[in-house]
């Protein structure tokens, strides 16, 4: 078949367990902490890799976020993917080992955990994609979190005002907990007055497309963004799809958006943010629902990528021969 059932993918539950067993076996390489809860009240959790997890370092940090809408459990599968990666690569590979010497690598596996529940454990998919907050005024529920940042919100068209929309955007930024949580974890990363995290990919499905900001905007530069940073985007964002064969373009280029993550994190924070849309390329082959037989082949398809990105997050200007 093209698409799966519920059981083919990782739950919540198994997604929590299964990092806290690798926690377990690698507890000098990985390190645990609940960044804040949902609003049905789960642990949204974090997970820093390096080679001495437990202590912070001061070393450029690179965040990888999953599961922001609720049906692209992929993208679950995919972290899952990246802490195995790190934990067993550490000592055999000499990428991810230098990697780990010189990183610190965070990983998010599920930004929204209520929505994945509610999606996947009723027995079959239910093709939710917000969060699970009630609306006032509405028997609507769910706010669009890739709407409800804090950077540009409700500008542009890129969202909607009415809460049975899917791009609902919230009655204001960071209304959803969510955000919040995600937004709070970033800007604690900023110490000495200076943001820790340089890079970021927030993976999505599906497209197979790496985008980048701005997306409230058709407009290739933008008070922010400059002609040499959007030459710095547009060049690692075309070496990472050179590896996996997903189309790299500005998020505009797809569609307009407002109060998306990476403009955000771009915008706001002067974090390199990238938001990819994994496989499948079409709703033909599954589209958010693609068999539980293409998860290994579909993960380990990004791995290079995501080497990548962090062998620039040192320095993201020297990719066009201007390091800074
Ligand atoms: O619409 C979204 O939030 C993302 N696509 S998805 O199908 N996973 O929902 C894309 C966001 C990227 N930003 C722009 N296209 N502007
Ligand atoms: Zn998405």
């Amino acid at each position: 078949s093209v698409t799966s059932t519920p059981s083919q993918y990782t739950s919540y539950a198994q997604m929590t367990a299964t990092v806290n067993s690798l926690v377990s076996r690698y507890p000098n390489l990985m390190h645990r902490q609940v960044i804040g809860r949902s609003h049905q009240g789960r642990d949204i959790i974090a997970v820093r890799m390096s080679n001495n997890a437990r202590v912070d370092q001061n070393r450029p940090e690179v965040l990888f976020s999953h599961n922001m809408h609720a049906r692209e459990h992929l993208t679950t599968e995919m972290a899952l993917y990246l802490m195995n990666e790190f934990a067993t690569g550490y000592g055999q590979d000499s990428r991810i080992t230098t990697m780990m010497n010189t990183r610190e690598i965070w990983i998010i596996p599920s930004l929204n955990p209520d929505g994945k529940v509610w999606d996947q454990d009723s027995g079959s998919f239910r093709n939710w994609r917000k969060n699970r907050q009630p609306n006032s005024g509405s028997t609507a529920i769910g706010t669009d979190i890739n709407r409800n940042f804090a950077y540009r919100w409700g500008c542009c068209g890129g969202s909607s005002t009415n809460p049975a929309s899917d791009t609902y955007r919230g009655p204001s930024a960071e209304s959803a907990p969510e955000t919040r949580v995600l937004t709070n974890f970033v800007r604690s990363r900023v110490i000495g007055g200076r943001q820790q995290i340089t890079a970021h990919i927030d993976f999505h499905t599906y497209s197979e497309l790496i985008l980048w900001p701005f997306g409230y905007t058709y407009n290739d530069t933008a008070p922010g963004l400059n002609q040499d940073q959007l030459n710095v985007f547009a060049t690692v964002g075309r070496q990472m799809a050179a590896s996996n064969g997903y189309r790299p373009q500005q998020s505009s280029d797809l569609y307009i958006t407002d109060g998306s993550i990476s403009d955000w994190m771009w915008g706001d924070q002067g974090i390199w943010s990238y938001t990819f849309e994994m496989y499948p390329r079409t709703a033909s082959q599954g589209g958010f629902y693609p068999p539980g037989s293409v998860i290994n082949r579909e993960t380990a398809r990004n791995r290079e990528a995501v080497l990548i990105l962090l062998e620039n997050a040192d320095c993201m200007y020297r990719s066009i021969g201007k390091p800074q």
